[in-house]
């Protein structure tokens, strides 16, 4: 195992994560975990941007379920940076239905329904780079050094 190439994901904090008030869990996790928050922004995501960054579901039966989920409330939009950050943030999400996510995980912790699964993470490097530009301007992004830097 090498050490990972410093990534960028896109991690949304859905809408029912911010109205259970789990936005501050879920960012605490990837804080603790040693990621980097390089851009963040409370966002009511209109049909248009679901459509956007949903289009590989759209046919899919669960969509339109979907889209009307991620506008019912504005998420908090977070790029993450870090060592191999799309595996790793992947890793702490869980899997997609939260009855089966592992323990330890966000969906695996705290959440039970499919839909409303409090979290949404890039799952390729592709995904990430074209999800990030769907919500964040290169004038944006910060970089500033962790103190744990030598840690990370
Ligand atoms: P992911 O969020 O774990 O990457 P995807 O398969 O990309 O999962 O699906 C996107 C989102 O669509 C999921 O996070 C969940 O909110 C919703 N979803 C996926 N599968 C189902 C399903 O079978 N029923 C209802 N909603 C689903
Ligand atoms: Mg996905």
């Amino acid at each position: 195992m090498g050490e990972g190439t410093v990534e960028r994901t896109l991690v949304l904090v859905k809408p029912d994560g911010v109205k259970r008030g789990l936005a501050g869990e879920i960012l605490g996790r990837l804080e603790r975990k040693g990621l980097k928050i390089v851009a963040a922004r409370l966002v009511m995501v209109t049909p248009e941007l679901a459509a956007r960054h949903y289009a590989e579901h759209q046919a899919k039966p669960f969509y339109a379920g979907l889209v009307e989920h991620i506008t019912s409330g504005p998420v908090l939009a977070l790029a993450v940076e870090g060592r191999s950050a799309i595996s790793v943030v992947r890793l702490l999400t869980g899997a997609t239905n939260p009855q089966t996510a592992a323990p330890g995980t966000v969906r695996g912790d705290l959440a039970i329904a499919v839909t409303p699964n409090l979290i949404h993470a890039s799952d390729a490097v592709a995904s990430a780079e074209k999800e990030l530009a769907l919500f964040f301007r290169e004038n944006d992004y910060h970089a500033y050094p962790r103190v744990d830097q030598p840690y990370l």
